[in-house]
């Protein structure tokens, strides 16, 4: 193993790419603390101290869907009691709320609602840039897209230019799971598959809309399972260098029906994000969204190659619904102090990481 840990920490400071191979050979590997320096060491080249977060508001306009997701406690059927589609003042208000507060972003996305049409969508990114021009509106998964495109009977690309008429800026990384099929066709069979996953997100990257990316960790997939996703987004952002941010989502297990699933321990999830650090030398930002990671293992995982933090949230359903038992929301003055206290620089960005304001 020594031997390893000597030859990427070669490649690294030669700029060099790490194999499948060798990102296996990581996640086999129990030691965990090398694994976080070799990180934390590809970071510090890449970011130096910054550690950057945003003032942002999460909206789930609706929790209604088409799709059964054994993984997703968050959705519910049309008829099923809990459902909920939140009426386009509801929307507007939060948005107002958030933008008061300082919100510069609005992270947005829902279920596959069987009924509505596609200009509902439209017209609420329309309404919601009418009222607060000023905020980014980041909105949608690939797997939404992909919907609108049949709703509306368009391709994507034509989909996507109608989107960033009405409003929106950017994208979120959600729906992307785990790509290969064997996996996915027992997490999300209905679900589109990893590649038309994969050929949303370059059309929209083509069409010059940011997105991130994102990986759910911690259910059946093995290690193996986790290269190969990460290999696909290595592969398509050589090409299109649209994404921003790599999101690694810990499996947040009640109320799901994943028989079987491993669930995900501080040391996993540690690893996890650094080996995504080093394998993604093509991803400028590994972002720990603590809300399905814990506060405390969000804040070590700034020692393990991650140099982002998402964001204030303010209202989150998707893993508290499944029972991740970090806060709702955070202040910005509470993620300041995280990161101060991980002994690093906390540096307020907007969505497209122009800085804020540094602290
Ligand atoms: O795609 C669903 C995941 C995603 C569970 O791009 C679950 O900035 C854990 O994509 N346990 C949506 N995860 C959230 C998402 C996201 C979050 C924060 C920032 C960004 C970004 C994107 O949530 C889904 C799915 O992978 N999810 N159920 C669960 N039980
Ligand atoms: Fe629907 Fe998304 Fe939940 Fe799947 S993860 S059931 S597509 S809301």
């Amino acid at each position: 193993m020594n031997k390893l840990f000597t030859s990427l920490r070669r490649k690294i400071l030669d700029g060099e790419r790490i194999t499948d191979e060798e990102a296996l050979q990581l996640f086999d590997s129990r030691d965990l603390l090398a694994i976080g320096e070799l990180a934390a060491l590809a970071n510090r080249r890449k970011n130096g101290d910054k550690v950057y977060f945003n003032v942002n508001r999460h909206i789930n306009y609706s929790n209604i869907c088409v799709n059964r997701c054994t993984f997703c406690a968050f959705s519910r059927g049309r008829d099923e009691d809990g459902g909920y589609t939140m009426a386009l003042n509801d929307v507007l208000a939060r948005v107002a709320e958030a933008s008061e507060a300082g919100a510069t972003e609005i992270h947005m996305v829902g279920g596959l609602h069987p009924d509505l049409p596609f200009d509902f969508y439209l017209e609420m990114l329309a309404a919601i840039k009418a009222d607060s021009p000023e905020i980014h509106i980041k909105a949608f998964t690939a797997v939404e897209i992909d919907y609108f495109a049949t709703l509306a009977g368009q391709s994507v690309g034509e989909v996507i230019e109608e989107l960033k008429e009405a409003g929106l800026d950017s994208m979120p990384g959600g729906g992307a799971e785990i790509f290969r099929f064997e996996v996915r066709n027992r997490i999300c069979p209905e679900k589109i598959s990893g590649e038309r996953w994969l050929e949303v997100i370059e059309t929209v990257h083509r069409a010059g809309v940011k997105t991130n990316a994102t990986m759910l960790f911690g259910h059946v997939e093995n290690a193996a399972d986790r290269v190969d996703h990460m290999s696909r987004l290595r592969q398509l952002q050589d090409r299109t260098g649209g994404f921003q941010a790599f999101i690694p989502l810990a499996f947040q297990p009640d109320n799901t029906r994943v028989p079987d699933a491993r669930g995900v321990g501080g040391v996993d999830a540690l690893k996890t994000l650094a080996i995504s650090r080093l394998y993604l030398d093509n991803f400028q930002h590994i972002k720990a969204y603590w809300i399905m990671l814990g506060l405390k293992v969000a804040q070590v995982s700034l020692a393990f190659g991650v140099n982002d933090l998402d964001g204030t949230v303010v209202e989150e359903k998707i893993g508290h619904e499944a029972g991740a038992d970090s806060p709702q929301d955070l202040n910005k003055a509470q993620l300041i102090d995280l990161i101060r206290k991980a002994d690093r620089l906390p540096v307020e960005r907007d969505t497209l990481y122009r800085e804020v304001r540094s602290y």
